[in-house]
């Protein structure tokens, strides 16, 4: 292919006809050894990993809409691995390596961006927690810092921190190695070197039914007929409890709005990924130049990806006590996502009683982060027939046992 500008010129005013597409269109086949429900970053990173580590396998991706459509391509993209227990935080940090090398991985580029993540402390509450948090994080080999009012003032120079403020901020927490990635370029990566590995990605098919004999798993009816299949791997986000109620099971899950919105683009002035739980918001620029900010859930459940004004209108106001600098900027878009958030704000990645039926699901308003990690440790829990190890803690025995691990104050999005 010709990548000379007249090139690209001439392939756009001829309706790129000489372009392959990145992955093909696939009609569905009769059958496959592994399904994927869902064709969001998580289930198409569960493809690509389930291709390249089990190779014998034949793989599909069945995507009710376009592939990123979902959560994947709504949310605001910021990366980190700051979480408290061992065990959550052992998860992320699987992810965040894997986010180092993911674009030379996938030969393609997700645009990640370790711009750094502080997390804020507006009382001493806060600030006790975060210290707890850092002393944890490190002591797991997670990069991790306190830093004072002082030192943020002198980084962050636009940020109004002082005492007279209405969110006066004491410190925070600071990751170096956290970001950005780009969204919709993590969701295309992860489809493109699937289905070069032999993965049929196939959009626009929804699963209506699940065919379920003598306690095993043997097909789904979709939208587009009836697909034979050995295991399936349901990661349907926001959908995760509409998709488990067609196997009999009700998972501990409840959807939620969650919202975001951005500004008119402008020049770099916001160079990290500010966040405040205590506030409500948190905000980043984009490659674009626009201003990313996003709030806690609606707490109401619903599946309109929507949601109520009245957050916008909250998270707007409290970043502006914090950069007063951004008021005169317009707001561009907004939009909502559905979240699946789970009882302990962590995810649920895990088989089910049904034999060969997986979910992996729960992670409510933090799954972007995890989206290598997630799909790493899925796929070797359907090729292996048995949780990863690094999945085990995020069994559904959980609810049960009672070895809930309580990740709400590092969720760093109010639920
Ligand atoms: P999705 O991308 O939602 O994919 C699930 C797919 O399943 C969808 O495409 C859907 O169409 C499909 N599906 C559903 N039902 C069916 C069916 N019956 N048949 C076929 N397909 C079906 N996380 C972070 O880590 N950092 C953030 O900054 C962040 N910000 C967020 C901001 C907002 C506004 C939102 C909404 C979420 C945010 N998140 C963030 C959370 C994050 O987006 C999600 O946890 C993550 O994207 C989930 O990925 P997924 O691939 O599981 O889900
Ligand atoms: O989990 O870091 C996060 C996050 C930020 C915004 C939404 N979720």
């Amino acid at each position: 292919m010709n990548y000379s500008w007249l090139g690209v010129l001439k392939a756009g005013l001829g309706g790129n006809q000489s372009w392959t597409p990145a992955w093909p269109d696939q009609e569905p086949r009769e059958g496959y050894d592994v399904v994927i429900i869902g064709g969001g970053g998580h289930g198409l990173a569960t493809a690509y990993y389930l291709a390249r580590d089990f190779p014998g396998k034949k793989v599909a991706v069945l995507e009710k809409g376009y592939i990123g459509g979902g959560n994947t391509g709504r949310n605001t993209t910021i990366v980190r691995s700051n979480y408290l227990w061992d065990e959550a935080a052992d998860l992320y940090e699987h992810a965040l390596k894997l986010w180092e090398d993911l674009s030379e991985e996938l030969d393609y580029n997700v645009m990640f961006s370790q711009r750094g993540v502080y997390n804020l402390g507006h009382s001493l509450q806060d600030m006790r927690d975060i210290e707890r948090r850092v002393n944890a994080n490190q002591l797991n080999g997670i990069d991790a810092e306190v830093v004072s009012t002082t030192e943020l003032k002198q980084r962050i120079p636009i940020m109004e921190t002082g005492a007279h403020t209405r969110y006066p901020v004491l410190g925070a927490s600071f990751q170096p190695r956290g970001g950005v990635a780009r969204h919709d370029a993590v969701a295309w990566g992860f489809a493109r070197a699937a289905a070069a590995r032999g993965v049929d990605i196939i959009q626009n098919c929804e699963v209506h039914a699940l065919d379920i004999e003598a306690g095993r798993i043997r097909g789904l009816d979709t939208s587009r007929g009836y697909i034979r299949a050995g295991q399936v791997g349901s990661v349907a986000a926001g959908h995760s409890s509409v998709i488990a109620a067609m196997a009999g099971l009700r998972l501990p899950l409840e959807s939620h709005p969650l919202q975001a919105f951005v500004s008119e683009p402008m020049k770099p002035v916001l160079h990290t990924v500010v966040m405040s739980n205590g506030v409500h918001g948190y905000v980043s620029q984009s490659d674009k130049g626009d201003l990313v900010i996003g709030a806690g859930i609606d707490s109401y459940s619903g599946y309109s990806q929507r949601g109520s004004p009245h957050l916008i209108d909250h998270a707007a106001a409290a970043i502006l006590q914090l950069f007063p600098v951004f008021s005169r900027a317009k707001i561009n878009r907004q939009w909502g996502g559905i979240v699946d958030v789970c009882p302990d704000a962590c995810p649920i990645i895990s088989p089910t009683p049904v034999e060969g039926l997986y979910f992996n699901c729960g992670w409510g308003t933090g799954g972007f982060k995890a989206t290598p990690g997630s799909g790493h440790v899925f796929a070797h829990t359907i090729g292996q027939d048995s949780p990863h190890p690094l999945a085990l803690p995020f069994h559904l025995d959980r609810f049960t046992t009672g070895a809930l691990i309580d990740e709400h104050g590092a969720a760093g999005v109010a639920h």
